[in-house]
């Protein structure tokens, strides 16, 4: 059965919401970033990590989504056209989700350790993030891979957004229709924290 390696809240909710949405069986292991374990398969320590049955290994939500956008496509959540998938795919983990990391991980963007410093760093990130989250509000709005990427993305800002989503009302949407489905439901129960 294909593994998928998460951690909770993070942006391995996505190969989690794909195969539950089609029923598709995969077994769903939770590690600790950068640990040793995850560290043995994929060297940055990131989730996504993917494993097949056959030792198999991918790592990069990008090439995962694609995969499984891939072997799930007759379940049409390849995301339509390929190359208008990839552009989105590319959208979602290069732009929109490297905004965040000035808000979840500002240490890395700065070596001053002051609290204003910190604060700087994370109110850019939110400036960062605000621009790219405006763009699906305008063109998303299906169910594939793409949209359960935009699901984490959103969160992300709601999260970090002075006002949530208040300038967003689509991401809104498309949030509030993917998070009510009972597959996307039982597994946020599972991960936990938003
Ligand atoms: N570029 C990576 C991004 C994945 C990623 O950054 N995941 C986060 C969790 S949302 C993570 O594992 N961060 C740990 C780190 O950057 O050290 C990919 O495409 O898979």
């Amino acid at each position: 059965m294909p593994t998928v390696y998460y951690a909770p809240a993070g942006c391995s909710l996505v190969p989690h919401i794909v195969p539950k949405w089609i029923g598709a069986p995969y077994k769903a292991v939770k590690v600790r970033i950068g640990s040793e374990e995850l560290l043995a398969m994929n060297p940055a320590g990131t989730v996504p990590t993917f494993r097949e049955d056959s030792g198999w290994l991918l790592t990069r939500a990008g090439a995962i989504l694609d995969d499984l956008g891939q072997k799930l496509s007759e379940a049409g959540l390849s995301g339509g056209d390929s190359i208008r998938a990839k552009c989105w795919s590319a959208f979602l983990t290069a732009d929109l989700h490297a905004s965040f990391w000035l808000i979840f991980m500002p240490n890395r963007h700065t070596i001053n350790k002051s609290d204003a410093a910190r604060k700087a760093t994370v109110g850019a990130g939110v400036k960062l993030a605000s621009q790219p989250l405006g763009i699906p509000n305008r063109h998303l709005g299906g169910r594939s891979v793409i949209d359960a990427y935009a699901f984490q993305m959103i969160r992300f800002g709601a999260k970090i957004l002075q006002g949530g989503l208040q300038n967003f009302s689509d991401v809104q949407r498309l949030r509030d229709r993917i998070a009510a489905g009972p597959a996307v439901q039982k597994i946020i129960a599972r991960e936990g924290r938003a």
